[in-house]
């Protein structure tokens, strides 16, 4: 039987390109913000991260997958595997919001146990450079029953206070889970654990 460590939390990035998936990680895991970024990423990187949590020490695998169609099977293979995915999108740029919602719709109907967060990053543009009103994508989050949040990897806005949320959020749906230390099975009430095997 295969033994599941629920103090493994896997944690993908999905989104367009060039919404701030890789700069939100760097601001939350070193702290760092690069405006002249040219990396791309190519199809998906794994940082980690241990947190606390209730006292224990929970492990974040995140993944930062890349915007680029070609890269949606190998995206898909990532995501299928976590516990939460949070799409981002730009708040400057309405196609990208558009790129957000049509991977809830896709990850809500393939893995309905995911727990799902959308998050508007670029919170620092000024707000008549916004083509994503807030009320518009807080509906579509409500509506399609994920967290929400805004985000500036920029201007380190909210985004420790996010992976935070996301966590406790998950924990708070499967209290039974976490109170052990080691589960026997992958499947308790209906939400899957998988232990990362990459
Ligand atoms: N103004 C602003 N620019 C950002 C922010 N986050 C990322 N960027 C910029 O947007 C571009 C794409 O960011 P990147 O993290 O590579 O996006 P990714 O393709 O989703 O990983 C880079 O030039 C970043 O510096 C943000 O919060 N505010
Ligand atoms: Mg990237």
């Amino acid at each position: 039987m295969n033994i599941i460590n629920n103090n493994i939390l896997r944690i993908t990035l999905v989104g367009a390109s060039c919404d701030g998936k890789t700069s939100l990680l760097l601001r939350y895991l070193n702290n760092e913000y690069n405006p002249d970024t040219l990396s791309l990423t190519i199809g998906a990187d794994i940082f980690r991260k241990d947190i606390q949590h209730n006292n224990k020490t929970v492990e974040l695998c995140l993944c930062d997958t890349a915007g680029q169609e070609r890269f949606e099977q190998l995206i898909e293979s990532y995501y299928k595997k976590s516990n939460i995915v949070i799409s981002v999108y730009d708040v400057t740029n309405y196609q990208s919001f558009e790129k957000t919602q049509s991977w809830i719709h896709k990850i809500q109907n393939s893995q309905p146990d995911t727990l799902l967060a959308i998050c508007g990053n670029k919170c620092d543009y000024e707000y008549n450079q916004w083509e994503v009103d807030p009320d518009e994508a807080l509906k579509f989050s409500t509506d399609n029953n994920t967290l929400f949040f805004q985000t500036s990897a920029k201007d380190n806005l909210n985004i420790t206070e996010m992976f935070t949320n996301v966590v406790e959020h998950y924990y708070s749906a499967i209290p039974k889970i976490y109170n052990e230390n080691q589960i026997a099975s992958n499947n308790v009430d209906g939400i899957t654990i998988e232990k990362y095997n990459e």
